[in-house]
């Protein structure tokens, strides 16, 4: 019935500030353009295999003007995977440590981002070619505001334009953009990009640079899709200028999760010339590339602050100037000075501005030592730096749960008259 529902308020505000950041506002009216791009992680960014460039247009985003390039950005995501991604980009809660959300809980309440901007007057759609019930999408979208999806039957696919789990990403952004131009603006919108996915196959005729050598095949052609990928990311910038629709959008590019699991190991410590994967080196492998693209904005730069996928609902909802006063939600605006400071991972895992957390240890995040070990910090003489921070985690996980399980968001007036 929601008596728990007080309690969660009150932490939810706890978590942020009452002062909106400099940028407040600084894309109201915009067309939002968000690419969720498949098993991005940020090793690949300013990195290079067999001598040459991996994702070169990625990386002159990072040093563009006009873009905030977040270089220790977090994907928070379970079993679920892109959708899980997708859950928490909605709503700014997490997803649950077991099973999809999108499948278990696709019909409950949400206050998701797309319906928020809907009642702003904006138009929502998503943009994904493949079979709408895939992930439960097509039930989960409606629940989440999506006013239309743009699913494989959407799109031509034949045997020469597919690969792998199907349309190609170059042919997709291709296919997409009658669709965007056709659009009431504002417009929300979300791309969801296909060919980097495991086992990164491609046609010899896509690939731009030579697969890795190690004994990891998955590792080894990562690369070339990955830089596939990134020109069809590039090119899909040039259309929508062609289009007329760059200058009045901001474009937002996410990683949704990692694309190299742990199995991948040992190719992964020879590709970055190190001895082992350590539990603190596995944890910031969990690091996605996070953009925001703002044509004109001039002021775009690295962002080095610890952040994450809990974020990105707060963080659109500001730039556009939405006030989020009375919304109930875990992250914070990354232009905020006020923020929480830690990332939490589905697991309990942590990442804080000073520490790591993970199978039980506290590292130092800068250097990756184990804090026992590490003599410039000396308050460990009763208990671990990391316990604390721990203790808000685990609360904040569990409540968020709450949330879910209980469909708890029935209850809430969001309007702000309670
Ligand atoms: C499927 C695509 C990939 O539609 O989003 O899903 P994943 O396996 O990465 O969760
Ligand atoms: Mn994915």
């Amino acid at each position: 019935d929601g008596t728990e529902l007080p309690e969660i308020k009150d932490y939810v505000d706890s978590l942020r500030s009452d002062k909106q950041s400099d940028l407040y506002g600084i894309a109201e009216g915009k067309n939002v353009i968000f690419i969720s791009a498949e098993s991005l992680q940020t090793f690949v960014i300013n990195n290079e295999v067999n001598g040459e460039e991996i994702t070169p247009f990625l990386n002159s985003l990072v040093d563009d003007k006009d873009t905030y390039y977040f270089e220790n950005f977090y994907h928070q995501t379970m079993q679920g995977k892109t959708s899980d991604s997708e859950f928490l980009t909605a709503n700014s809660l997490y997803p649950l440590p077991r099973g999809a959300v999108f499948f278990t809980h696709g019909q409950n309440d949400y206050h998701a981002l797309p319906e928020m901007l809907n009642e702003e007057g904006y138009y929502t759609a998503s943009f994904h070619a493949n079979n709408k019930s895939f992930w439960n999408r097509d039930q989960m979208y409606d629940s989440l505001g999506f006013d239309h999806f743009y699913g494989d039957e959407s799109y031509e696919v034949t045997k020469d334009n597919s690969i792998g789990w199907g349309l190609k990403d170059k042919p997709f952004f291709e296919q997409s953009i009658k669709y965007l131009q056709a659009l009431d603006q504002p417009f929300y919108t979300k791309f969801i990009t296909l060919t980097n996915h495991f086992p990164f196959d491609l046609d010899e005729e896509d690939r731009s640079i030579e697969p890795y050598d190690s004994n990891s095949n998955t590792l080894n052609n990562y690369f070339p899709t990955v830089r596939y990928m990134d020109e069809s990311i590039e090119q899909f910038f040039n259309q929508l200028k062609d289009a007329g629709l760059y200058e009045d959008s901001i474009i937002i590019i996410m990683g949704d999760h990692y694309g190299i699991s742990a199995n991948h190991n040992k190719a992964m410590s020879q590709y970055l010339e190190k001895e082992e994967i350590t539990p603190y080196d596995h944890i910031q492998l969990q690091r996605v590339p996070f953009f925001i693209h703002i044509p004109g904005s001039g002021k775009g730069k690295v962002m080095s602050e610890v952040s994450g996928q809990i974020d990105i609902k707060p963080t659109i909802l500001h730039l556009l100037g939405i006030d989020t006063e009375n919304d109930i939600y875990f992250g914070n605006d990354l232009f905020s000075d006020d923020r929480k400071g830690y990332i939490a991972q589905r697991n309990g895992d942590f990442i804080s501005d000073k520490y790591i957390s993970t199978e039980g240890i506290c590292y130092n995040r800068e250097t990756g030592e184990p804090i026992e070990e590490d003599q410039t910090i000396t308050e460990t003489d009763t208990e671990s730096p990391c316990t604390a921070i721990e203790e808000k985690v685990t609360n904040e996980l569990g409540y968020s749960d709450d949330i879910i399980y209980g469909d708890l968001f029935r209850f809430v007036d969001f309007t702000g008259s309670d």
